[in-house]
Parts: structure tokens; sequence; C-alpha cells
């Protein structure tokens, strides 16, 4: 019960899990923003790029693909029935997992931290809102019958840990300049 709802709300949000690291991986080139500010400062800054924001969509989606593929093999394997994703609601869930992040990045601005600030919450929930809103708007159906409530619990508890854990990696790894 426990290991098929775990195991269940972490394949649901795999999609969603991927496209930040994909960006960080891929982000440079040109921000969002265009440079433009508001109020004097930065609309979004030079974290939110175009490249790492169309690379994160691209991956999280590809992902999902890969996922209905071998879903059946892993489902066997562990004796549960995992969710698999129709093209929406994977798609759904990468671009909502960037424009949740890239909302954060706008709030941020405008409460005065510069680019790379943390914001303890908000940074490891942003992508989580984002994904979950924009599945449920591109795959309604789908996303009742994935995301019960206690899909969902197990979701907004295991999220902000696996944010943590992964982050600090690719910190130590090197591959981001900050921690969270
Ligand atoms: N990135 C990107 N495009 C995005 C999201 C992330 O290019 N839509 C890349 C950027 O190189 C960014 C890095 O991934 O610097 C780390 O992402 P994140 O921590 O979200 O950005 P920060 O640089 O910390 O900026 P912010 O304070 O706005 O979150
Ligand atoms: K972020
Ligand atoms: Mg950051």
């Amino acid at each position: 019960m426990v290991v098929s709802l775990v195991a269940t709300a972490f394949w649901a949000m795999l999609p969603a899990y991927v496209p930040n690291n994909a960006a960080v991986l891929a982000g440079g080139g040109r921000p969002i923003d265009g440079g433009r500010t508001w109020g004097g400062r930065r609309v979004l800054g030079d974290g939110k790029t175009w490249r790492g924001t169309a690379a994160g969509t691209l991956a999280g989606t590809l992902l999902a693909v890969v996922l209905n593929a071998v879903g059946p093999a892993v489902s066997g394997a562990l004796g549960v029935s995992l969710p698999t994703f129709p093209l929406a609601a994977g798609f759904g869930l990468a671009l909502g997992a960037m424009l949740g992040d890239i909302g954060a990045s706008f709030l941020k601005r405008r409460s005065g931290r510069e680019r790379g600030a943390a914001f303890p919450g908000l940074d490891q929930l942003d992508f989580v809102v984002g994904a979950l809103v924009l599945a449920l708007v591109a795959a309604p159906g789908w996303f009742s019958a994935t995301f019960t409530l206690p899909v969902l619990a197990v979701v907004l508890v295991m999220t902000p840990v696996l944010h943590v854990v992964t982050n600090v990696g690719a910190y130590l790894l090197g591959l981001k300049n900050e921690p969270w």
C-alpha cells in the first residue's frame, strides 16, 4: 500500500522532476526577459533562459514517452500498477514545472532577491504547483485518475525532500552554483 503510493507518486511526477535539472545542464543564452527590468529589478533574471526552458520541457516530455515504454516491465517487477502518460499529461507536467520555476523567479525579483538567492518553501514547491496545475488543465481525466488525495499528499511531502537532495548533489558535483 505505502510502496504502491510512493512508487505511483514518484513515477507520476518524474516528468516534472527532470525539467529543472535538464535546464541546469542546458541553460545559457538569451534570458526570457531579454534583460528588461521592472521597478528597477530584472523581470526574471539571467537564470531563466529560452534554451533552458525549452530543453527542460523537451526532456520531461520525452521522459514521459520513455516511462510509457518501460512502465509495464517496471510495474510487473514492483507488483504495482504505475500510471501511463498521455502526451498532453507529460507535456503539461514538464512545461508546468518550468513555468512554476519561472513564476518563482518573478516573485523573487519582486521581493528584491538577486539571481540565485534562496526562497525557502517556494524553491521546493514552485515547480510542483506549476506541474500539477498544468497537468490538470492539459489532461483533466488523467489527472483525477492518477493524483488521488493520498498520491497528492505523498507528492507534497516527498518532493521537497527530493529537491533538497538533488540540488545539494548537483552543487557538490559542480553543476549548480548554489545548493538550493
Ligand atoms: N535555467 C535556465 N532556464 C530556466 C531554468 C534554469 O536556463 N528556465 C538554468 C540557468 O542557467 C540557471 C540554472 O539553470 O542559472 C539554475 O536554475 P535555478 O536555480 O532555477 O536559477 P537561478 O540561477 O538560481 O535563478 P533564480 O534566482 O531566478 O532562481
Ligand atoms: K529555482
Ligand atoms: Mg537557483
